[in-house]
């Protein structure tokens, strides 16, 4: 990993903790709907994107309902994890992550995002760290969720370097499958047991400093 180019870096579990109020927002919507949205269930909903996250609810709950529905339930969730999400600011960016992603940059990395989130941007700006970032690939720019590779191949590509320069740091399964169908180096962030297939697990990016 010494002679890394580029950084690509996932958002949720990795620099943030949105799952916590992308749950909130959920749950709120499971009640709606008349059943009960655990954080257990929420844990299936890490890195995968807004449409599947909802039919996994829907799932939960065994209802089923038109996609005309479907998309107006998650814009309706989106609403409200918005209003929370409004009033997140840098303190809320998790231990080591600001000053790992200086540190690369002190050591001329170049640093893209390489998130599912539509919402991406905005989470930046409130954590006022979107100038660390040479590119932005969100939810917004890609068509093929993880693990599918996409998402860090544009990353690459927008850093203007190959995938074997770039090294990926992921808290989700999905993620670290995408990072090496990409053919990137992977660090896990979580568990070691959940990420088996990553080059190396930390627990979270201050471990790096
Ligand atoms: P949005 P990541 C993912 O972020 C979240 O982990 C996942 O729970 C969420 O459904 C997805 O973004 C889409 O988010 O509804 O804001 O577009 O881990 O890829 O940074
Ligand atoms: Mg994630």
């Amino acid at each position: 990993m010494n002679n890394i180019k580029g950084a690509l870096f996932d958002l949720d579990g990795v620099i943030v903790d949105t799952a916590k109020y992308h749950y909130l927002a959920w749950k709120r919507l499971a009640e709606e709907l008349g059943f009960e949205f655990t954080e257990e269930h929420n844990e299936r909903l890490k890195g995968v994107s807004r449409m599947r996250s909802l039919e996994i609810l829907l799932e939960v709950g065994g209802i089923s309902r038109s996609e005309e529905e479907k998309l107006a339930m998650a814009e309706k969730k989106n609403n409200w994890y918005v209003e929370y999400i409004k009033k997140m600011d840098g303190t809320e960016i998790l231990k080591g992550a600001k000053e790992y992603l200086l540190k690369l940059r002190n050591q001329g990395v170049k640093i893209a995002l390489g998130s599912a989130s539509k919402n991406a941007p905005m989470i930046l700006d409130n954590l006022g760290i979107t100038g660390l970032f040479d590119a932005i690939i969100d939810g917004n720019k890609v068509s093929r969720a993880k693990p599918d590779p996409e998402v860090f191949l544009l990353g690459a590509e927008e850093l203007g370097l190959t995938a074997a320069d770039c090294i990926v740091y992921e808290d989700a399964e999905a993620g670290i499958e995408a990072a090496r169908r990409a053919g990137m180096g992977t660090v896990g962030i979580g568990r070691r047991d959940i990420l088996k297939d990553a080059d190396m697990v930390v627990s979270g990016l201050y471990e790096l400093l």
